[in-house]
């Protein structure tokens, strides 16, 4: 798994978030040995639509939940990986009813 760092789960940083595209897109060997292509980055740049990364925390102890400390606002989410957009504002916040979080869009609430 190319994101050490933690056994429970981990908020992809942006060279992270990029790895994970090249793994996805099968573009680099070293990632993705047998060039298995799951996303066509040929589509996009996977930014959301006011040009930041998007958000990723991915469950690494595969008991497929993502844990509060990990999610702003939500508590545990019982999901092995989960994205958010920070919204026109571009940020976020750890704190439930920072008003930052207002414009968010979350895979967890459509
Ligand atoms: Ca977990
Ligand atoms: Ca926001």
């Amino acid at each position: 798994m190319p994101f050490a760092g933690s056994t429970t789960g981990r908020k992809l940083d942006p060279a992270d978030y990029q790895t994970l595209l090249k793994t996805l897109a099968g573009t680099d060997p070293t990632l993705n040995p047998r060039r298995i292509k799951s996303l066509d980055l040929s589509a996009g740049d996977y930014q959301d639509a006011w040009g930041n990364d998007l958000q990723v925390v991915i469950d690494f102890d595969y008991d497929d939940a993502i844990d509060d400390a990990l999610v702003y606002g939500s508590g545990r989410i019982e999901v092995a990986m989960l994205m958010w957009s920070k919204g026109p504002n571009g940020v976020d916040n750890s704190n439930d009813t920072d008003v930052s979080n207002d414009d968010n869009l979350t895979s967890w609430k459509l």
